[in-house]
């Protein structure tokens, strides 16, 4: 899936509803190929109870993920890299830590004590390329994707490091319990287009 340059709040693809079941466990894998325009960049953003429930954003010098408005900040690993790589984060809310892979290996943790016992809640809306401020809108063009993104799937619970070092060295990924990366190819706006390998 193409992310034109020209930033606008235009292009994204979005589902609503995005998820079918209250989430206390994740993981959240995907292939990204970024532009390198020194703005930040927004995968994906997931909004139900709050505009920020769930985010990646990926900055020149840092990671942010969000649960449940609460960030997770990673600094030890660079995203942002105009060449393909493969990204996974896995949060729980028994520890409330945060899990980062880049090209199958472990990167870091990041604990957020506010993130213990918070349930991701279902049936709001999941957005990529795009940074919502409400329930399937608010964007703003300097909070948006430039580049390529594939095979963006979601699980309903922490994959193990071998499961994620699998999706990494086969280019191969099972279909995401929570979401699944085909159903957003139908579901691109603006000028998003879809390339098949
Ligand atoms: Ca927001």
């Amino acid at each position: 899936m193409v992310f034109p340059e020209l930033r606008s709040t235009e292009n994204y693809a979005m589902k609503n509803p995005a998820i079918a079941s209250d989430l206390s466990q994740l993981s959240l894998c995907f292939f990204i190929k970024l532009v390198q325009d020194q703005g930040d960049q927004i995968v994906v953003s997931y909004a139900r109870v709050h505009s920020n429930d769930m985010i990646v954003e990926i900055y020149p010098t840092r990671t942010e993920f969000y649960v449940g408005f609460k960030m997770f900040r990673f600094t030890s690993t660079n995203l942002y890299d105009d060449t393909w790589q493969h990204v996974c984060l896995t949060w729980e809310n028994t520890q409330g830590v945060t899990k980062l892979y880049k090209d199958g290996q472990f990167t870091g943790h990041v604990t957020n004590n506010e993130t213990k016992n918070y349930t991701l809640k279902a049936g709001g809306a999941l957005v990529l390329g795009q940074e919502q401020d409400s329930i399937g809108g608010g964007f703003n063009r300097k909070q948006t994707l430039h580049g390529r993104l594939a095979s963006i799937n979601m699980w309903d619970k922490v994959l193990s490091e071998s499961d994620i070092a699998a999706q990494y060295t086969n280019c191969s990924v099972p279909h995401g319990s929570v979401f699944n990366w085909s159903v957003f190819k139908s579901l691109t706006r603006g000028n998003v287009t879809v390339e098949e390998p």
